[in-house]
């Protein structure tokens, strides 16, 4: 069953309404007067094909207007730029367009000035006039949902309409929806009703994950480590541009917050590199070294590459093979213990690699024939 409530409709009246419904249920069947269960059709999809479909959902923080920036591109074309460089294949969705015109895939489904209300209204089908249902237009594995900054108050039914609307469409659709919702920032001067909302938005939404609904929360209030003041503050120059919408440095901070929500999602998709540690090593200067770094990746067709840092001087890991190898420098011994570090990463989607710490003495030249000249005198 599809639940929505009109923006129109005041909180007193849809608590009276709630509140039948909840009677009326009682005095039909007492056992059914728990709230229901949101409706999940089992996961006809699978979240790893090739292309993720994104929606970036919300109000003026997502369209990026009133950030300073004559291009209206939020956090989502440093989002864009760090998914790409880490090998995702992905197109950002949505009916409105608005950014720099080349560099990134602009479309998104940010409404400046909506309310969590109107988002639920216009997410799917629940438009009076029919004409708009985000959704079914530009469909979406995942959608970045930042919500509640316009007429905030501490409730988070608008929110749950939203994600009931979600369902539905999954539902209606067989089609499977990954919802990051987000804790939402801040303002300026901070707000004890941001934290309340974001409070019972999570609790309702941690009901819904533990009943199987696929949401990951993102926490852009704290997590992200946006700083509260403007960008222009005297004193503590922060990352907001005026007391609403964050400053391109606070949009910087929630790509990464989304990023690392995507990551999360997506790490099943792909195994990282098993890699063995080839244990401490112990060499002398002038040692020619051929140390084979033993690697192999679980999933077929995945090729890896190998890096290193710290090798003792004369000493290179082919990227390739995997094998370290040269002559350790005369005088190596002088930057001894080596803290070397291997990584190895894969070209799968997106990119993941292991990295093992070992370290490397290197002993000078002389130290091994000294004792043995000594050793002959005597
Ligand atoms: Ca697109
Ligand atoms: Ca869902
Ligand atoms: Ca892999």
């Amino acid at each position: 069953m599809k639940t929505k409530s009109h923006p129109a409709l005041s909180l007193s009246l849809r608590i009276f309404l709630l509140s039948s419904v909840i009677g009326s249920l009682f005095q039909v069947s007492p056992s059914f007067a728990a709230v229901p269960e949101p409706q999940e059709t089992p996961a006809p999809q699978d979240i790893c094909k090739t292309t993720v479909r994104v929606m970036p959902l919300g109000d003026s923080i997502t369209v990026g207007k009133s950030s300073g920036a004559t291009d209206w591109i939020a956090y989502r074309k440093d989002l864009w730029n760090s998914l790409i460089a880490a090998n995702y294949s992905v197109d950002f969705v949505g009916s409105q367009i608005n950014g720099d015109s080349s560099g990134f895939d602009q479309d998104h489904e940010g409404h400046g000035g909506y309310t969590d209300a109107q988002v639920a209204t216009y997410i799917y089908n629940n438009d009076p006039d029919g004409k708009v249902n985000w959704l079914s237009k530009n469909p979406a594995d995942v959608i970045l949902l930042h919500i509640g900054t316009n007429s905030l108050d501490e409730f988070p039914d608008d929110v749950e309409d939203i994600l009931n609307e979600i369902d539905q469409y999954e539902a209606d659709t067989s089609s499977r929806v990954t919802v990051i919702l987000a804790r939402i920032i801040d303002r300026v001067p901070p707000s004890q009703m941001t934290n309340k909302f974001n409070n019972n938005v999570e609790a309702m939404a941690q009901k819904r994950i533990d009943n199987g609904d696929d949401i990951i929360l993102a926490d852009m209030e704290d997590d992200a480590l946006i700083i509260y003041k403007l960008f222009d503050d005297p004193v503590t120059p922060g990352d907001m541009y005026n007391y609403l919408h964050p400053y391109h440095t606070g949009y910087t901070k929630m790509a990464a917050e989304w990023k690392q929500a995507i990551d999360d999602l997506y790490m099943q998709c792909n195994t990282a590199p098993v890699v063995t540690n080839p244990g401490n090593q112990v060499s002398r200067e002038r040692d020619q070294v051929s140390l084979q770094i033993e690697a192999l990746d679980p999933d077929p067709g995945d090729a890896l590459t190998y890096t290193a840092e710290r090798l003792p001087p004369g000493l290179s890991i082919d990227g390739t093979s995997g094998m370290i190898g040269g002559a350790i420098s005369a005088a190596a011994s002088q930057g001894s213990p080596y803290a070397v570090s291997v990584t190895v990463s894969d070209n799968g989607n997106p990119f993941r690699s292991t990295e093992v710490f070992f370290s490397w003495e290197v002993y000078p030249w002389r130290d091994i024939f000294v004792p043995l000249i000594l050793v002959r005198k005597n």
